[in-house]
């Protein structure tokens, strides 16, 4: 009796060892706490589609001008072959996710009926006056599984009452209201922050702009010189700072006065997650023009990896010729960066590498485990155990590989953390220091001269909290050259910019005032 007793109690103890055991083991250590801030669902869904096609088109585009006066007869507008479903076939096939156009310009030609003006397409002899860019543009954009995106000027020179403010900020609403409502989702708004010399001064009602836009488009990005969605980067060359923060604090800068370092760099202790956008157009000028001829696919590179390769989206103009095309000699271009991209990209070198790290969350959890590094995506990354001092991933390729392109990638959803690192490779048998890298962000992109090397690893020095790394690879990159290439030098090195921004200062309240065209 007493021996079946103990072996019962000896059994159910062993019973709720093993229940106990089973539990625990069965617990998840949870991901650890994001860094405020974070970007909001809509834009991390903007920053990871990487590239948007802008498309400055209107009577700009006839009458061989950029900034035009607000004067030219809208029978100016008169596109034999217009087609929209090429702009979007081009724009999908060369790797675009949304396509912006300039519904009006600082001309203040409405691309579509609008009922506040007659100087629009409405008046002109394009389809009998029947036609609607924006329209046709929607539809095309919708069938190619594109975003759409609209730019409207604040700046207008044709609409007789600006200048007056409670006038003109009724009439800029109205149009913004007939755009967001009557074309489907729009996925981002572009406020351009443009001001010739001499334009009347009045102010522009941002915060009842912003919020409207908000409540018509609840998913659309708005960018402008300070956000609230995507900051401008400050120049028009698409060049972002090689230091780039998607933080900022908004309430530092006035729209149109941005501090050209600021807007390029963004604010490590910022509190707002404002990421940037960089504008460039493929050819000098934004509109088209006969005598200009599209950049090289080489200097499209060079600016894809300061622009995308800096943690920002690249907003790249292509406009439409007077027929209402893009052009064949763009075309070929466009054509000719996408191939380059998909030859240098499509092979990451480390995808065999195996990784170690320093730590891993969680005791080794598989979820936060180094290897993780070798998927691109930013939703499985490496965790290190909390806490820690040294942060680092070691990666075995397997055999010598040479590569001159460094892809990182930090999972933004959980806040940019990673204020400085270094990537060392074991050359002639000790370690040297192959990149030095300040921010990360969604991707960062770092060409140096070629390596060949079987054993890497990545060092962050100073991060805001524990880094978090979602993506590692090596590239090879036979395009640029990148012998005389030193991302390091990049920093000071001038930058070209066309700043052309200027926008009224605010002079407290301003209503009234004349109601004469610029
Ligand atoms: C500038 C404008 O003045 C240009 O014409 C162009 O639209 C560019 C994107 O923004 O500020």
């Amino acid at each position: 009796m007493r021996t079946k007793l103990h072996c019962c109690f000896h059994l159910s103890l062993l019973l709720t060892i093993y229940a106990l055991c089973l539990s625990s083991s069965s617990l998840l250590i949870p991901p650890p706490l994001p860094i405020l801030p974070i970007p909001t669902a809509s834009q991390l869904t903007w920053q990871q589609s990487e590239m948007a096609m802008f498309l400055h088109f209107g009577p700009n585009t006839f009458t061989d001008s950029e900034w035009g006066t607000g004067h030219a007869d809208p029978s100016v507008f008169c596109p034999a072959s217009l087609d929209t479903w090429q702009w979007a076939r081009i724009a999908k096939e060369t790797g675009f996710a949304r396509m912006v156009l300039t519904t009006k310009h600082h001309d203040g030609f409405c691309l579509w009926p609008s009922a506040y003006t007659n100087y629009s397409v409405q008046s002109s002899p394009w389809l009998d006056g029947q036609g609607d860019v924006v329209g046709d543009l929607a539809a095309a954009v919708e069938e190619f599984g594109l975003e759409l995106g609209l730019y409207l000027s604040p700046w207008d020179r044709h609409e007789p009452c600006y200048g007056n403010t409670r006038d003109y900020n009724e009439y800029y609403l109205g149009q913004m209201t007939e755009l967001l409502t009557r074309y489907g989702e729009i996925k981002e708004v572009w406020l351009d922050g443009a001001k010739g010399e001499g334009a009347k001064d009045m102010d522009y009602y941002f915060d009842r702009w912003f919020k409207l836009i908000h409540q018509l488009q609840p998913n659309v990005i708005i960018f402008s010189d300070d956000g609230p969605d995507s900051r401008w980067v400050g120049d028009e060359a698409g060049v972002a700072g090689s230091t780039c923060w998607s933080l900022f604090n908004i309430s530092d800068v006035e729209i149109g006065h941005t501090v050209e370092e600021y807007s390029k760099q963004g604010d490590p202790k910022g509190k707002d997650w404002v990421p940037a956008e960089c504008d460039v157009s493929i050819r000098p000028g934004w509109f088209w023009h006969s005598s200009e001829k599209p950049k090289s696919a080489a200097t499209l590179l060079d600016i894809y990896y300061k622009s995308v390769g800096r943690n920002c989206l690249l907003i790249l103009n292509v406009p439409p010729n007077t027929s209402g095309l893009i052009s064949n000699e763009d075309l070929q271009v466009l054509k000719e960066f996408t191939n380059i991209r998909t030859a240098i990209f499509s092979k990451n070198q480390a995808e065999n590498a195996t990784v170690c790290a320093s730590s891993v969350r969680g005791n080794g959890d598989t979820r936060f485990d180094a290897s993780n590094v070798l998927e691109e995506s930013i939703y499985s990354y490496w965790a290190p155990e909390e806490g820690r001092s040294e942060w680092v991933l070691s990666l075995e390729l397997g055999k010598f590989i040479s590569f001159n392109v460094l892809q990182v990638q930090e999972p933004i959803q959980m806040g940019q953390r990673v204020i400085r690192f270094h990537l060392d490779a074991i050359v002639d048998g000790e370690y040297k220091t192959i990149v030095n890298g300040t921010t990360i962000g969604y991707k960062r992109l770092f060409r140096f001269p070629s390596v060949e090397t079987r054993f890497l690893r990545l060092i962050i020095d100073e991060a805001r909290a524990d880094p978090l790394i979602s993506f590692v690879g090596l590239f090879v990159d036979s395009f640029s050259n990148t012998n005389y290439l030193n991302e390091d030098d990049e920093k000071s090195s001038k930058i070209s910019t066309v700043v052309r921004r200027r926008w009224p200062r605010r002079h407290g309240q301003f209503l009234g005032g004349s109601t004469a065209a610029m």
